[in-house]
């Protein structure tokens, strides 16, 4: 499993804003949440404070004690009523002017942008870029996160479609968050105003490994950004290189356990099962052989492993995969022949 909780610090530590709880702007939508946010939380403290306040006098002065008689009936104040409609009223107001523009502003996506498609699936996020190249990944700590490069100062769609359940793209640094949604185009945009690495979340139980649903987002000066897009076209020529890469870039990662990275499951570790004898749920066995590995590829239930097949989360691949690229999967799980199981867990 990865181990995100020994990541956290990294997570929230960094850059913390003076209020609002949030990581320091990073897009142009930021000055305007972090505005109405900050706004809306001293209303709430100008209001209950006093309110407070009032209560706990009120019921200590109309407390009920020996020759004290309360009002018989509710007293009415006419300047008093119109006072607490019109303030409330209008504060409300407000809010939702302030509410509207800034969602309109986010809906409305500008023309000439940096477009990136962004595919999320059980439990990893991915992105192509507009030459075709799909992203990198970058180890901190002792976790691979995918990342997503974009240049500063630009505006930039994201074209975000999920492959399975219900998953939710938030970069709080942005300001911006969207659900992703199978069966569906989900689009938004924002403005990058400065340089750095951001964090982005999954903020929708999708799932087991949900939590470790992370990625990072780089945003660099337009120079890098182009060699990055050079860099992100190619898969390795190398077929072990090629296999490590798309093992993580397809998600492999988040199901199964390999060398020494990976999660812990639900799927079975790769590490020693080349040539074994795999127990299905038939009751049969097989040999964890080509045919095997291609087939629970691009076939997942056809044959269940015992143990681990009542429930499988794993999706067919069929038609998202490239005959080489399994080639270069079972090549990585070949050099695994002899490595050992995960300890300590
Ligand atoms: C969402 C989780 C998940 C993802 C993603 C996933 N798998 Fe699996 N995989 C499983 C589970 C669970 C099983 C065992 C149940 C079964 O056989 O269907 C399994 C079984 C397998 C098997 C049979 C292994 C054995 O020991 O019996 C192979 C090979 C395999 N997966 C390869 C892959 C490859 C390659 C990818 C990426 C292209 C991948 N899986 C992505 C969950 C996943
Ligand atoms: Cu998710």
């Amino acid at each position: 499993m990865y181990s995100i909780a020994s990541d956290m610090p990294f997570i929230l530590a960094d850059k913390v804003a003076p209020y609002a709880w949030f990581p320091e702007g990073a897009s142009s939508f930021a000055p305007q949440v972090d505005y109405l946010f900050t706004g809306i939380l001293w209303i709430c403290i100008l209001f209950f404070v006093p309110i407070v306040i009032a209560m706990v006098y009120f019921m200590w002065a109309f407390r009920e004690r020996p020759g004290y008689r309360g009002s018989p009936e509710a007293l009415h104040n006419t300047p008093l009523e119109i006072t607490w409609t019109v303030i409330p009223t209008a504060i409300v107001v407000w809010i939702f002017w302030e509410g509207a523009v800034g969602y309109l502003d986010m809906a409305r996506i500008p023309k000439g942008t940096v477009d990136v498609n962004v595919t999320a699936k059980k439990w990893v996020w991915s992105f192509k870029y507009e030459n075709g190249g799909e992203n990198s990944f970058e180890k901190i700590g002792s976790v691979d996160y995918p990342k997503l490069v974009l240049p500063v100062d630009q505006d930039i769609k994201l074209i975000m479609r999920s492959e399975d359940v219900l998953h939710s793209f938030y970069i709080p640094a942005f300001r911006a968050k969207r659900d992703v949604v199978p069966g569906r185009y989900n689009y938004m945009w924002f403005h990058t105003t400065k340089t750095g690495i951001y964090d982005l979340f999954c903020t929708e139980y999708c799932g087991d490994n949900h939590s470790n649903m992370n990625a990072k987002v780089e945003v660099v000066s337009e120079e890098e950004y182009k060699k990055a897009l050079e860099k992100a076209v190619q898969e390795p020529e190398d077929p072990l290189e090629r296999g490590k890469l798309l093992y993580k870039r397809l998600g492999c990662s988040t199901c199964h356990y390999a060398g020494d990275e990976g999660a812990n499951g639900p799927g079975p570790s790769y590490n020693g099962s080349w040539g074994k004898s795999v127990p299905l749920e038939s009751g049969e066995s097989v040999p964890f052989d080509e045919n095997y590995v291609r087939e629970s590829i691009l076939n997942p239930p056809a044959k269940k492993r015992k143990g681990y097949g009542a429930a499988s989360p794993m999706n067919s691949y069929a038609g998202r995969i490239k005959d080489e690229q399994i080639d270069a999967l079972i090549t990585f799980m070949k050099s695994l022949e002899n490595a050992q199981p995960k300890t300590g867990k």
